[in-house]
């Protein structure tokens, strides 16, 4: 892992990457926006049953990760990460596990795969975002009780799918998690790091441990086992025995492992957003950001969410292509 994150600590620059079903909304249900957009299944309250009805219109026909992948690298980027993965729980990538994935939908194709092609392909490392507790459809991920709250969706009726109480069973869902990560590390070639994405935050007032809970520690060593090469990262940092942090964009203070901060294109979400469409951020906002980055000694994990079709949007092409021709002049 020596060498990984030497690789890690002199890239700077990456493309973060949030599709999903929540991408088909545009950050609108109802008539009402969702602020960020792809938390829309729980702000706009969309049961479950609902919410998969998405599923037939994902047809993904204009995601292309050959021109994602130029895009990066014109921009001056080291390194892709992609939501696999995000808290609806919908899977880009073809999983034994679930069937509430893109292979599954219309668009019939493993995201991941052609991804992860493209990366190998051309030099660019391969991070994948996984939403790691926070889980708005499998039976068994955490309940509100318990758990802060803000778990799941704050359903009016309760949600049928779900189990609760005694029929509630945590190591089901840790055990889901563990296989699906395994698939990532198994079927898509070297991956460089692991982001997840979680509730992190052991829920003091109500005694539930995460670490120990979602057994962290093992996961991590499993991980390692699989490609020691791996970068994890859990947000904060939720053991203090992850590779790097990510704390999003705010963050202020020191770190004693390398340090990721990220951030999106849009003004607000990290998923496509309609409402957003005016403001995305300059290829001056961009400089400005990545120069914060560097004084913080931290790489920039910028954020496109890509549109209902899977393409890029086009004032994002164009302020990264000119980052990167302003990256080349130094
Ligand atoms: C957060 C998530 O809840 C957001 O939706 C987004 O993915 C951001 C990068 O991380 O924790």
């Amino acid at each position: 892992r020596k060498a990984a994150l030497e690789f890690f600590k002199n890239a700077k620059f990456g493309l973060f990457i949030h599709y999903g079903l929540y991408s088909l909304l545009e950050g609108v249900w109802q008539g009402k926006n969702s602020k960020p957009s792809e938390w829309i299944q729980h702000r706009g309250k969309i049961h479950v049953k609902e919410y998969e009805k998405l599923t037939s219109k994902f047809t993904a026909e204009n995601f292309d990760a050959d021109f994602i992948t130029d895009m990066a690298l014109e921009a001056g980027m080291k390194y892709i990460n992609l939501t696999t993965r995000h808290h609806d729980s919908f899977c880009l990538f073809d999983t034994l596990y679930t069937e509430f994935n893109s292979v599954n939908s219309p668009a019939k194709r493993d995201l991941v795969a052609e991804l992860s092609e493209q990366c190998q392909k051309k030099g660019l490392a391969l991070f994948l975002y996984y939403s790691h507790g926070r889980d708005w459809r499998h039976p068994h991920a955490p309940n509100n009780e318990g758990w802060g709250g803000a778990a799941r969706p704050k359903y009016e009726i309760k949600e049928k799918s779900y189990k609760y109480g005694e029929e509630h069973n945590l190591q089901i869902y840790v055990d889901f998690m563990k296989n699906q990560i395994t698939e990532l590390l198994t079927n898509y070639g070297p991956i460089a790091g692991i982001w997840l994405d979680g509730i992190g935050v052991p829920n003091k007032g109500k005694g539930n441990n995460n670490k120990e809970m979602f057994k962290c520690q093992e996961l991590y060593d499993h991980i390692h086992s699989l490609q020691p090469q791996v970068l994890v990262s859990y947000k904060q940092g939720l053991l203090g025995t992850e590779d790097f942090k990510a704390p999003e964009r705010h963050f202020k203070g020191v770190s004693n492992v390398p340090l990721e901060l990220c951030d999106t294109l849009q003004p607000y979400s990290w998923g496509y957003a309609k409402s957003d469409d005016k403001g995305h951020k300059t290829p001056d906002n961009v400089m400005k950001i990545l120069k914060d980055a560097e004084q913080k000694n931290a790489n920039l994990l910028l954020n496109t969410g890509l549109l209902p079709d899977g393409s890029v949007h086009a004032d994002d092409i164009k302020t990264l292509k000119e980052v990167g021709k302003r990256l080349q002049k130094g």
